[in-house]
């Protein structure tokens, strides 16, 4: 008997980009997210389905078995937080998928000097979706923040006076350039990561082993 494998995507670019490496697993999707109103879609494969869950509920499907497998950006995987990259309980990182690239940055109005303020030492108001990784990142330069929790629009924040920078997900940089904003950090390089729940892995190996080789494969 072969047991109901789940995975977990979200609608745009990480769905866009999954399918291509879903394919060279033999793997077709048989609803189309966009226009489908349906959130479980089925697969050419009876034992497989893919759930569209929202792209920060990813890693928490994944970890409490909701899904066995999954595709999240690092970026969503490092502030969902835990033992993601280890040993422990819940999730395991087998593959950078190389999907839905772009870069984790700092950026300020053009008109603000940020790295003069930075050698003063200034305190500096941050604005971001993403405060684990801009908390790490401005406290190992030692530098100060006032963290303002936004959940999107972050390219508003400094344009308004509710911050002088910003930690934003760059990728062409149209939008910084739109909003008269420049990068003035990289702080990492961000692509999206197969995750698979660990106890998953154990009992459904024989399922999930040839999916993370097909897409190894696929990636090489
Ligand atoms: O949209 P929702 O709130 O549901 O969730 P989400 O924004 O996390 O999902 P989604 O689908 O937009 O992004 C999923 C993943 O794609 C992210 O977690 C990243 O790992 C990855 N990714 C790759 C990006 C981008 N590129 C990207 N450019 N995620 C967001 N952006 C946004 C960025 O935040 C900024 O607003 O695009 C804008 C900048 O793009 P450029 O091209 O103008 O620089
Ligand atoms: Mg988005």
């Amino acid at each position: 008997m072969t047991a109901t494998l789940t995975l977990a995507l979200s609608k745009g670019r990480i769905f866009d980009e999954t399918l291509p490496l879903l394919r060279a697993a033999g793997i077709e999707v048989l609803e189309d997210p966009e226009t489908s109103r349906k959130l479980i879609l089925p697969t050419n494969q009876a034992q497989l389905r893919v759930v569209l869950v929202r792209a920060s509920d990813v890693p928490t499907y994944v970890q409490y078995g909701g899904a066995d497998l999954g595709v999240t950006g690092l970026d969503t995987l490092i502030e969902h937080g835990g033992d993601w990259a280890g040993s422990g309980t819940g999730l395991y990182q087998p593959l950078d998928l190389k999907i839905a690239k772009c870069r984790m940055s700092v950026a300020v109005r053009a008109d603000f000097d940020y790295v003069g303020k930075v050698k003063q030492g200034a305190r500096l108001k941050v604005a971001t979706k993403y405060t684990t990784i801009a908390r790490d990142f401005f406290a190992s330069k030692g530098v100060h923040v006032d963290m303002v929790k936004l959940y999107g629009s972050m390219e508003l924040a400094p344009l308004t006076g509710l911050a002088d920078a910003i930690v934003d997900l760059v990728s062409t940089g149209n939008t910084l350039k739109a909003n008269h904003l420049v990068e003035v950090e990289r702080i990492m390089d961000i692509s999206s990561r197969l995750v698979v729940n660990q106890a998953s892995l154990k009992m459904k190996q024989a399922q999930i082993r040839p999916i993370i080789d097909a897409f190894a494969k696929a990636l090489a």
